[in-house]
């Protein structure tokens, strides 16, 4: 049984052995050696589970005679995802999910999905996972925790479970007990679906690629200067001009309540809560050119398809200005049953500073008024702010302000987080304004400490953004996501302890291949010994 703690440990066989597999120099120093049997480490999850012991000498062997079960009355949710755990391993070809009758024993050779709320350790999100050549046994206490211990399953499964197309096929899962609780509830991805539009479908395949990382907010920034991209019933205009362009001048677009509504069930049926953004008192262009009367001087602007920043601004001293927000906030509470409501406030260049925290204290009324906990960028913390309130961090600014009355802070330091950074010098896509970001910048740190002001009790996690100026085709957003993302959502679930740059290559590595058969076009970074197959 080799075992892979939560504490570092010392494996006998140096990381070198797969870098030398791939051609490499063998390091001068010893990194930590990675757990490598054969060449290969002996997991590849990511993120790293809190504890996990893996026997690749046995396993449990996953074939077309093979149900997944749960309890009875173990209710919707698990339902669902006994089914979503079927269509991962056989599709049509699997037996369907079989829902124990009371008292039912476990038929043998199945894998076995139960709750048990008493198993309180494990919070909402944490798992008990045990493999032996005669079954599985999957445990969490609340539904969240049993999708992420089916991602678990996933990734101990050989790459090739990703091919749908390979149905009737065996499938060895290596014995393995692994229980699994993440560092950090909050384990986030941002969406700039403004300055560049991508339709719902390709919303809904990044949220499938952050269920395999078990990410669990998606934020969408679904306003900017740029575009407006969600139906308002009361404005009709916001997504007829405002949201009929986009960076470049290209046809822009936007999603109608339906769409909306689709992303939201799907999400929350992979168990992510959408954040939606409007940004504001800046990054307003598309709304003052749809509504004239958001303008001080009462004249519509021009589309922008540009990529400047801070120059738009709505007309904070008009009373009409917030009653146009909370028909706006009011509108997309009732589409997103998430408790959070982002308003932006980034990137202010037209107010005063009195006029700006007078702006941020009043929309914060309206925001609690409509029943949600408000979001907004750094700049936001100097206004008096309910506790409630949550400021993401992106670049220097005052969340110590915040931390100081006990807020808490979302972690997106762009030097780290902002996805669309170039990863080096040579990358034809994304911008350089906050450094160059390749894999271990966007992995080896540790939010905690980041910040002295910015403790780990302040945090509620970290979220990696994805702006799109310079974005187009759903591949551009995978070239920049992928492996980042990936490694944010290690630094977002794993114990400090449990990990390290070395380590994650390697497992990174092996996900190579399940990115591939995913479809992902992901960066082959220079960093990680890439597996070819
Ligand atoms: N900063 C702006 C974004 C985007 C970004 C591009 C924030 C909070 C630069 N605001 O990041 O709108 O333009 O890297």
């Amino acid at each position: 049984m080799v075992r892979e703690s939560a504490m570092r440990r010392v494996a006998v066989v140096s990381a070198c052995v797969v870098a030398a597999a791939c051609g490499r120099p063998t390091p001068t120093t010893t990194p930590t050696p990675a757990p490598v049997a054969a060449g290969r480490p002996i997991h590849t999850v990511v993120p790293v589970p809190s504890s996990i012991q893996v026997t690749p000498t046995d396993s449990f062997q996953i074939d077309s005679t093979v149900a997944v079960v749960v309890p009875a009355g173990g209710g919707y949710a698990v339902e669902g995802i006994a089914t979503y755990l079927t269509n991962l391993l056989g599709g049509p070809a699997a037996p369907p999910p079989r829902t124990l009758a009371a008292g039912e024993a476990m038929p043998p050779r199945s894998i076995q999905l139960a709750l048990d709320p008493s198993k309180s350790t494990l919070g909402l999100e944490g798992y008990e996972l045990t493999v032996t050549r005669d079954g599985v046994t999957l445990t969490a206490a609340q539904p969240n925790g049993l999708f992420y211990g089916v991602q678990t399953i996933r990734q101990l499964l050989p790459w090739s479970v990703e091919h749908r197309a390979a149905m009737n096929r065996r499938l060895l899962l290596p014995a393995a007990r692994v229980t699994d609780t993440p560092r950090f509830a909050w384990r986030g991805a941002m969406l700039d679906v403004s300055r560049h539009f991508i339709d719902a479908e390709a919303v809904k395949r990044y949220i499938d690629l952050m269920a395999v990382y078990k990410l669990n907010r998606l934020h969408l920034h679904l306003s900017d200067d740029q575009g407006w991209r969600i139906e308002i019933a009361s404005r009709p205009n916001l997504t007829a001009q405002g949201g009929s362009t986009q960076v470049n001048g290209g046809p822009g677009g936007f999603y109608t309540k339906a769409q909306f509504a689709d992303i939201v069930a799907y999400a929350t049926s992979r168990f992510i809560t959408i954040v939606p953004e409007i940004d504001m008192p800046s990054h307003t262009n598309a709304a003052l050119a749809s509504y004239a009367e958001l303008n001080c001087d009462n004249v519509a602007r021009p589309l922008y398809t540009g990529t400047k920043v801070g120059f738009s601004v709505l007309c904070v001293e008009k009373d009409s200005v917030y009653t146009f927000i909370n028909d706006v906030v009011k509108d997309i509470a009732a589409q997103v049953p998430t408790p959070y409501f982002h308003i932006g406030g980034d990137e202010v260049e037209k107010l005063t500073h009195d006029q700006y925290i007078r702006f941020i204290e009043r929309v914060q009324d309206i925001v609690t008024a409509n029943g949600k906990q408000m979001i907004g960028w750094g700049e936001i913390s100097p206004a008096k702010l309910a506790p409630n309130t949550i400021v993401q961090h992106w670049r220097r600014d005052s969340a110590s302000i915040h931390v100081a009355r006990g807020g808490k802070v979302i972690m997106s330091p762009s030097s780290k987080t902002y996805l669309d950074m170039k990863y080096d010098s040579t990358t034809t896509l994304g911008l350089r304004w906050a450094g160059l970001i390749e894999v271990k910048d966007a992995y080896d740190w540790n939010p905690a400490t980041l910040l002295p002001e910015v403790p780990e009790t302040a945090l509620l996690g970290v979220e990696g953004p994805l702006w799109s100026e310079t974005l187009v085709k759903l591949e551009d957003y995978e070239f920049m996501a992928f492996p980042r993302l990936a490694a944010l959502a290690e630094i977002a679930w794993s114990p400090q302890g449990a990990r390290d740059w070395e380590t994650f290559r390697m497992r990174l590595a092996f996900q190579g291949p399940r990115l591939s058969a995913l479809g992902v076009n992901f960066y082959r970074s220079a960093q990680v010994p890439w597996v070819t197959r």
